[in-house]
């Protein structure tokens, strides 16, 4: 087996164990998956909130809010990058599900913003919250609390793969 077939595999391997914990949730003709959270630092006041959203509906949703009793409030942002300094916005309106795609909220983008956490999120544990959409009405959820050096980019590295 030479080094690239070998590479490969293993990140078949890691893309499976990420998604073994990964519960799916549909409501109507949205499924959603892989929701984390990384677990937060001593004295850290807001966490990050990521996941796959796949709406297989053959018209457009919208992600309206997030709420959720393990922080104050929480807000859906989005990261605009001005003058080489990324700042986060609160995205208006929701996040836009148009038809028949997947959007995935993750570092450097979407995410959900649980601001003013009530306790610390700690790797292993799951934050439970309730996700809103104009359509597909809502559903409870769980987050995931992955490691602070959980790395997206090999778990996730599925791409637009269906489940
Ligand atoms: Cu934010």
């Amino acid at each position: 087996m030479n080094i690239r077939k070998f590479a490969a595999i293993a990140a078949i391997g890691l893309c499976t164990a990420g998604s073994a914990w990964a519960k799916d949730y549909k409501v109507g003709q949205v499924e959603i998956d892989d929701l984390w959270v990384r677990a937060s630092a001593p004295g850290q006041a807001n966490g990050a909130g990521y996941m796959d959203i796949d709406n297989d509906a053959k018209a457009p949703d919208r992600l309206l809010s997030v709420t959720s009793d393990a922080a104050e409030r929480v807000e859906l942002h989005t990261v605009q990058t001005e003058n080489g300094v990324s700042k986060m916005r609160q995205v208006e309106g929701g996040i836009a599900l148009p038809a028949d795609t997947e959007v995935k909220l993750s570092p450097g983008g979407y995410h959900v913003m649980f601001i003013k956490l009530k306790a610390p999120f700690k790797d292993g544990a799951t934050v439970p919250a309730t996700l809103k959409f104009e359509k597909a009405g809502e559903v409870a959820v769980q987050f995931k609390v992955m490691p602070a050096s959980h790395n997206p980019g090999m778990s996730h590295g599925h791409g637009g793969m269906k489940h």
